[in-house]
């Protein structure tokens, strides 16, 4: 790439060269409407919302900016280690309110916005939320991002800015229809292109040997093709603590010698098409979440941002010169599952083929710099390359791969002599069913700590997933559970909550989550739960209206809302939850119980299926056509009611949880690794039902089990009950009313009496049922009436209720951070 020149200031001029604008209602005007005139080149009259949106979000980034530089010039100036987040995926949600936030300038804003005639209400709606994730993965690395920047922790998250995040669901004739994510369209204004900081990277090609100057024989890769990585910076601010932390996000760009040899050639139309092929790279985020797809595009994003990120901070961040023997006190990079793997052998390459480093302190190296977590246990959501796929994409790291496994399983059979059937099961290269590179093999022998996300998921992954690995490196393996940020998902998503709570206990527990304990007495005190109640219902309220402006929807507000959330798969079990649904109104509708008789319920739903997983898609149908049976019933008038808001996200999310009275967390004991989504629910005053999975063993420990309805099989009895050969059709014929639901559906109920419509999902349920929803069927609705009864008595509820928020501190990110900083990383806070 062409570099500028880059012109070092001195500290001091640096900063005298930003002054944030004055924190008063007349400097936020100013500097808005300089932005809005000079910025944007509109006047006030003639702005549209879009300008005034834009033109507010380069102000507010004004009063961040002098913090940013300043951590910047830290990195740069003083020997501190700072945390690589590799991350595929982030999954921000807006940016607008967070930034506010941090600054503390939410109420200079909105006075300021009312003497210009406009209201921030409006303009925070113009924001398209940065969706580059799936779900809880990529929110977990938003989270964690917020914590470290909050822990005035160094940190650069390193991802991919994709071009099209998660696609926008929409609904036609209840199946799900996706439409490309076009975020970027209207401007993005938290983002600071940086061309001249791009980083090449390569692709494909062969590798030969060569000897070099000094008479050492070296290899060398000679790519085919190569691409230039763009950094987009976005500010990361802590909460009012003047640290503001650095996401970078790579574009793929086409390198000017690419064009010019094809440009040469005359064929000018196959020049713009091999353009566009190199900026398919940071095209579209892959939709799948916890099932990879072993599609060579995605091999190319996931090296095209490792090798971007790793360059970057070895060269840029780093000088030029930096001693790399000593890299393991400036960086711990932290492998958000195995999406950036790949940037252990690119690591060996710098290390080995550029720097010439000796192998084996090149590998001494690698091996202190990184760290993995693994967030699942499915075993298809274990990524493995091809390697004639990878051999030909990247034919220099899989010589470098097969070097590392060749060391690692003469390690192992050192230890374990004649036990070939071990080594076999280690291998980082496996050779059945075809060739392939086992990722977490690879990301286990390189790391310095491998952990799982919950303290089930840990336990569960050095006992099954990679079990033989925790018998040699015992001391390697640890748990970190995940937690959610208290700012976007306490103190902003529910501001109605967080006052109740500053009024009660002050404001400390925003950085220090742990105070909610202090919530504990207030149980037990029939006024603040009459407060506490009232909050609920306001939520409940500003539900029903973003529902009725967002999708034309009107939802009940009386009834206790009972809200699953989360990706459909059948792992999650949604189909549980309807078949719950399907029994409430099979015992109306049959005369069995009567309608006044029910607890009425409003059921929210929210879910995105992968494009191709075509079982989930059919069970998003299946959902929207039992709301709509439901929903225009008469006799269920205000009894039962199923909402099912298209495009879950984010967004939707903050206005969503904090409304819920029960939060479903239903998944097939041993098969969620944590979730988060029900750390969100807890910590908002609902109550849980939930099965012993992920993080709801530790939500039950912490909150108490007479605060929790736990249902279902244990993960133990789910392995005993596989092993013996579970056969579905079995508790369907010996439960009435669980025949009756299947054989509703099955006979047409939802579907204008069609019987085929949906025989393939009853089928399934039936015949294979992976995840044993008709065992825990039973179960869940005994569950299910305990709520019931609970809900019956408002007073106790909200004692209970009172008493999640009190007790679910542990859940903070905050807390997750300072265990993987103690446990993990190592590194200091700045002042
Ligand atoms: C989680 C994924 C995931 N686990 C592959 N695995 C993906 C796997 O694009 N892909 O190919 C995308 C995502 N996501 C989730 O991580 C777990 O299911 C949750 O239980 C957990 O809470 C979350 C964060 O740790």
């Amino acid at each position: 790439p062409v570099k500028g020149p880059r012109s070092v200031p001195t500290h001091e001029r640096a900063l005298e060269a930003v002054r944030a604008p004055a924190a008063d209602v007349d400097g936020f005007v100013r500097e808005f409407l300089r932005e809005l005139n000079f910025g944007q080149g509109v006047s006030l009259a003639r702005a549209t919302v879009n300008d005034q949106y834009l033109a507010l979000a380069r102000t507010v980034r004004h009063y961040l900016m002098a913090r940013w530089l300043e951590a910047i010039a830290h990195q740069r100036r003083e020997p501190v280690k700072a945390v690589g987040y590799l991350s595929a995926e982030y999954l921000l949600g807006r940016q607008l309110d967070n930034a506010l936030l941090a600054a503390d300038l939410e109420g200079v804003v909105t006075d300021g916005l009312a003497q210009c005639g406009l209201s921030l209400d409006t303009l925070r709606e113009q924001e398209e939320e940065p969706g580059l994730g799936n779900g809880g993965l990529g929110r977990l690395a938003a989270c964690f991002i917020d914590s470290l920047a909050t822990l005035s922790v160094p940190c650069i998250g390193y991802g991919i800015r994709y071009e099209y995040g998660i696609f926008r669901q929409t609904f036609v004739d209840g199946r799900q229809v996706e439409q490309p994510d076009t975020w970027l369209a209207l401007g993005s204004p938290w983002e600071f292109p940086h061309p001249e900081s791009s980083q090449p990277v390569n692709f494909a090609g062969h590798t030969e040997t060569f000897v070099d100057d000094d008479g050492s024989e070296r290899t060398r890769w000679v790519p085919e093709w190569g691409v230039i990585g763009v950094p987009y910076n976005y500010m990361v601010p802590g909460y009012r603590n003047g640290r503001v932390n650095t996401l970078r996000l790579w574009s793929a760009q086409a390198t000017k010698a690419f064009d010019l040899s094809i440009f040469n050639g005359g064929d000018y139309v196959d020049a713009v098409r091999a353009q566009t092929f190199a900026e398919n790279i940071s095209k579209v985020l892959y939709p799948e979440d916890s099932t990879p797809q072993g599609k060579e595009l995605r091999l190319q994003q996931q090296y095209f941002f490792v090798a971007c990120s790793l360059a970057d901070f070895m060269f840029e961040v780093l000088d030029k010169d930096f001693d790399l023997t000593r890299l393991p006190e400036r960086i711990v990079f932290q492998l958000n599952d195995t999406h950036p793997v790949i940037a252990v052998p690119e690591m060996m390459r710098l290390l080995v083929d550029v720097k010439k480093l000796p192998w084996d302190q090149a590998w001494e190296i690698t091996r202190q710099c990184f760290n993995y977590t693994c967030h699942t246990l499915l075993p298809e959501a274990l990524e493995v390359w091809p390697v004639d796929l990878l051999r030909r994409l990247l034919p220099r790291h899989y010589e470098i791969i097969d070097r590392i496994n060749a060391e690692f399983l003469a390690d192992v059979r050192a230890r374990f002599p004649g036990d070939e059937m071990m080594v076999r099961r280690m291998s980082i290269i496996s050779d059945y069913p075809e060739r392939g590179v086992r990722m977490a093999h690879l990301a286990t022998v390189a790391s310095g700590r491998v952990n799982g996300v919950a303290e089930l998921h840990s336990q569960l992954l050095r006992d099954k997933v990679l079990p033989d690995f925790s018998r040699i490196w015992p001391e390697k393996f640890t748990n970190v559970t995940n937690g959610v940020t208290p700012r976007r998902f306490l103190r902003h998503a529910n501001p109605s909550l967080s006052g109740l709570i500053t009024e009660a206990i002050g404001d400390g527990w925003v950085t220090d989550l742990d105070k909610l304990q202090e919530l504990e007495p207030l149980a037990g005190d029939a006024s603040f739960r009459a407060r506490f109640r009232e909050v609920k219902r306001a939520n409940k309220s500003r539900l029903v209206n973003l529902l009725r402006e967002r999708d034309g929807y009107e939802l009940p507000v009386e009834p206790m809302l009972d809200v699953m959330v989360k990706r459909l798969h059948e792992y999650k079990r949604q189909s549980l939850k309807l078949l719950h649904i399907v029994t409430l109104y099979d015992r109306i509708a049959s005369g069995r119980v009567a309608a006044s008789q029910i607890q009425p319920r409003t059921f929210v739903f929210g879910a995105k299926a992968a494009p191709g997983y075509w079982m989930a898609k059919e069970t998003i149908h299946l959902i929207n056509a039992v709301a709509s049976t439901v929903n225009s019933d008469p006799a269920l008038e205000g009894v039962l009611h199923v909402a099912f808001p298209a495009n879950y996200n984010v967004t939707l999310a903050e206005t969503l949880i904090p409304a819920a009275d029960l939060s479903e967390q239903i998944s097939l004991a041993g098969k969620e690794a944590s979730g988060t989504g029900n750390m969100k629910f807890a910590l908002n005053g609902a109550l849980t039902i939930g099965t012993d999975d992920g993080a709801n063993v530790e939500i039950r420990r912490l909150v108490g089990e007479d605060n929790f309805f736990l249902f279902g099989l244990l993960e133990p009895e789910v392995a005993d009950l596989s092993a013996q050969g579970y056969v579905p059709s079995s508790f369907y014929e010996s439960d009435d009313e669980l025949k009756r639901a299947l054989d509703l559906i099955a006979a047409g109920a939802f579907s204008g009496g069609n019987p085929d419509t949906f025989a393939p999902v009853v089928s399934n349920l039936l015949h294979e049922d992976r995840f044993m929803a008709l065992a825990d069927y039973r179960a869940y609705l005994d569950a299910q009436a305990r709520v019931d009864a609970a809900y019956a008595d408002q007073d106790a509820w909200s004692r209970s209720a009172i008493l999640n928020v009190a007790r679910c501190g542990f859940f903070s990110s905050d807390r997750s951070m300072r265990d993987y900083i103690d446990r993990i990383w190592h590194t200091d806070p700045v002042s």
